[in-house]
C-alpha cells in the first residue's frame, strides 16, 4: 500500500482528497516542465513492472553512447526505488551520472520528489534526463514528473495480455520497448504480434520497439527514436543512424 496516494483506494482517501493530491502534483510537474523547457533538457519519464528490464536499458544506453559521435550527448538519470541505490549504482558504472529517488513507501515518484532529485544531478548541462519510475504498471501513469516523453519497459516475459490488463499505462505511453527479445527463443509460446497486436488496442498511436539489453539488439533503434525528440538528432546523425522520422 502506498501512503501517499493510497493507491485509489477510497477507503484510505476520499476521492476530493486524492483530486486535491494530484492538482498539486500537477503544478509541481509544471514546475519541472518549464525548467526542462528552459534549459532544453528533454525529460523521458521510464516506466514498467519491477523487473522489466528498465535500469538495463539504459545501462545499454550508456554504453551505445560511448560509441564515436555520441559522447557529446549529456545524458543522466534519476532512478526511483523504495529503498536501495542498486539502479543509480548500477548506472553511475555504466558512465553516466545517476542518482536515487528513495521514495520509502511509495509505489511511484511524484513530481516533487523529482525536483528534489534534481538539486542532486547537474540536470541543467544534460540533453536527457531519464526518470526511471518505481516499478509498478498501474501508479506511476498517474503522476506526471513534468517528462516530455513516457517510454514503457514491457519485457517478453510477463504475458502477452499485460497492455489490456493494465491499459492506463499503456494508454499514455509514446513508446514501449519489448524487452528481452534475446529470451524469445526460449519461449516458443509468447507471439510478438499477438502483444503489438494488444498495444495497437489500447495505445492512442501505437510505437513499439524490439530490444534486448543484454545482446544491444533494438539499441540502436531506441536511440534514433530518441533523437526525434531532442538533441541526440544531431548525434544520431553523426554516427549515421540518422533522425527518426
Ligand atoms: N536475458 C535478458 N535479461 C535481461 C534483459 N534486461 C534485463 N534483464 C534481466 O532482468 C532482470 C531485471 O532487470 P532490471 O534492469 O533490474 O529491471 P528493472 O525494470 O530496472 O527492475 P526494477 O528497477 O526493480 O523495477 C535482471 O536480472 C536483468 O539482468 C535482457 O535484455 N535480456
Ligand atoms: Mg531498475
Amino acid at each position: 500500500m502506498c501512503d501517499s496516494c493510497g493507491c485509489g483506494d477510497s477507503h484510505v482517501f476520499p476521492f476530493d482528497v486524492h483530486e486535491r493530491i494530484l492538482a498539486g502534483n500537477d503544478r509541481a510537474a509544471r514546475h519541472n516542465r518549464e525548467h526542462f523547457r528552459d534549459h532544453h533538457v528533454v525529460a523521458v519519464n521510464l516506466m514498467g513492472s519491477p523487473g522489466s528490464g528498465k535500469t538495463a536499458v539504459l545501462e545499454a544506453t550508456a554504453r551505445a553512447l560511448r560509441q564515436p559521435g555520441s559522447e557529446a550527448v549529456k545524458v543522466g538519470v534519476l532512478a526511483g526505488d523504495l529503498a536501495t541505490d542498486n539502479d543509480a549504482a548500477r548506472i553511475r558504472a555504466a558512465g553516466i551520472v545517476a542518482e536515487s529517488i528513495t521514495t520509502g513507501s511509495a509505489c511511484h515518484l511524484d513530481a516533487a520528489m523529482v525536483h528534489r532529485g534534481l538539486q542532486h544531478v547537474p540536470w541543467r548541462t544534460l540533453d536527457y534526463l531519464f526518470i526511471e519510475n518505481v516499478g509498478n504498471l498501474v501508479c506511476p501513469a498517474v503522476y506526471d514528473l513534468g517528462q516530455d516523453v513516457n517510454v514503457v519497459a514491457l519485457s517478453v516475459t510477463e504475458g502477452e495480455d499485460k497492455p489490456l490488463k493494465y491499459p492506463t499505462m499503456f494508454r499514455k505511453a509514446d513508446l514501449v520497448l519489448l524487452t528481452k527479445v534475446d529470451l524469445l527463443p526460449q519461449l516458443p509460446e509468447v507471439s510478438v504480434n499477438t502483444i503489438e497486436h494488444n498495444l495497437s488496442i489500447v495505445m492512442p498511436a501505437p510505437a513499439v520497439l524490439l530490444v534486448s539489453a543484454k545482446t544491444g539488439l533494438g539499441i540502436d533503434e531506441w536511440i534514433r527514436w530518441l533523437s526525434g525528440h531532442g538533441r541526440l538528432r544531431s548525434a544520431a546523425c553523426a554516427t549515421g543512424a540518422g533522425a527518426m522520422a
